[in-house]
């Protein structure tokens, strides 16, 4: 397999940050939309929600999201951020998985209204979940990293445009996980 571009920080955030964060971010306004695949609709098997700077908005599964604001708690995470990769981000999309019956499927994180030359950073929070990737010029060889609470992996800019990534079904797993992906977005699509 050819060698992967990202990079994994565990325990990036301290056991006090994410008891703080996760009270909060259980409460924030999660959405159950649906998806339209190949002209069918099925609701999206897990909840998600768009935090962004004022006016940002986020055009995927064929709807505009519009920004909630950023709740001051994911502010300093932000900065947290800052500080360790030298980047700001404009928004974050997370996503909640009620349980292991909850999952994303393969993609890239490739649409047109975010930036490329910018990196995209996950935190994870809570329940530990299989991440798997492959290249999108050879889908038999595939890798896996288990996001554990409080880690951050690093998707760097450009990586979107070969990679692709998933977040497996685990029905082993009955607690629910938060995921942070902090990205930069063109301020004007
Ligand atoms: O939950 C995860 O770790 C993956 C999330 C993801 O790929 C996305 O939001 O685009
Ligand atoms: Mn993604």
């Amino acid at each position: 397999m050819q060698p992967t571009p990202f990079t994994f920080i565990p325990n990036w955030l301290t056991k006090a940050e994410i008891d703080m964060l996760w009270p909060i971010l259980l409460k924030l306004p999660w959405q159950k939309e649906d998806l339209t695949l190949y002209g069918k609709t099925h609701p999206m098997p897990r909840k998600v929600i768009w935090i962004a700077d004022h006016g940002v908005k986020y055009r995927y599964a064929n709807k505009d999201h519009y920004p909630e604001p950023w709740p001051s708690i994911l502010t300093q995470i932000r900065l947290k951020l800052e500080q360790t990769l030298g980047h700001d981000f404009n928004g974050v999309l997370g996503n909640l998985y009620q349980d292991g019956n909850d999952y994303m499927g393969w993609h890239s994180d490739d649409e047109k209204s975010i930036d490329d030359q910018s990196p995209i950073v996950s935190l994870s929070l809570g329940a530990t979940r299989k991440f798997k990737f492959r290249a999108k010029n050879n889908h038999c060889d595939q890798s896996s990293i288990a996001l554990t609470e409080g880690s951050l992996l690093v998707m760097p800019a450009g990586s979107q445009k070969y990679w692709q990534h998933t977040l497996p079904k685990m029905l082993k797993v009955t607690e629910p996980r938060i995921n942070l992906t902090f990205r930069v977005m063109h301020s004007n699509t």
